[in-house]
């Protein structure tokens, strides 16, 4: 298992389109297992293969909204291959969303409150299943990124400006 390096904006191969995801085979499971070991590194929520380099349809999440006694957080890790989204509601919900690859930032993003989704499982099952709450925003964050979309695509233009200026900034402050 291995921590992979997560690539950042305004990084172009965050851009690219993700391609189907053929065979669900060891070389995909391994990347499953590296990438659900960086999410939770990160720490983060979700995270598509494409944050990690790599341009398949594939997305793991775990919201770690469950505890036990202790307060700690009980994994429920989901993964996503070949998701597919129809029908989202008329209704829509706001929601202050992050991203790994957008560090440190945060904005308020509108999208359908709940929406059906289709998609393979890690153990090759099908699931048709409709989502809402966090689960729901989370897959359409996840799911933009397998089309190269990042949340801050989202928001009016000035804003998206100052948050990839201020990502610069932290850029250029870490590497001095
Ligand atoms: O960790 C994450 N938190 C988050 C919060 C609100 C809406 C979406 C997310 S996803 C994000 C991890 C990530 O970048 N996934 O692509
Ligand atoms: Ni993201």
């Amino acid at each position: 298992m291995a921590i992979l390096p997560i690539l950042e904006a305004p990084d172009p191969r965050l851009r690219a389109i993700s391609k189907p995801v053929d065979a669900v085979d060891s070389k995909l499971r391994a990347l499953i297992a590296d990438m659900f070991e960086t999410m939770y590194d990160a720490p983060g929520i979700g995270l598509a293969a494409i944050q990690v380099g790599v341009e398949k349809r594939l997305l793991l999440m775990d919201l770690q909204e469950t505890e036990d006694e202790e307060g700690k957080p009980i994994r429920n890790p989901r993964v996503f291959i070949n998701p597919e989204l129809y029908d989202p509601s008329e209704e829509h919900s706001v929601y202050s969303e992050g991203c790994l690859s957008v560090p440190e930032q945060f904005a308020d993003v509108e999208r359908p409150a709940t929406i059906h989704a289709r998609w393979t499982d890690g153990d090759g099952k099908a699931h048709d299943e409709k989502l809402e709450g966090l689960l729901a925003t989370c897959l359409q964050h996840e799911m933009d990124h397998l089309d190269g979309i990042l949340f801050i695509d989202h928001l009016s233009r000035l804003k998206r400006e100052m948050i990839l200026k201020k990502l610069q900034k932290a850029k250029r402050a870490k590497a001095a």
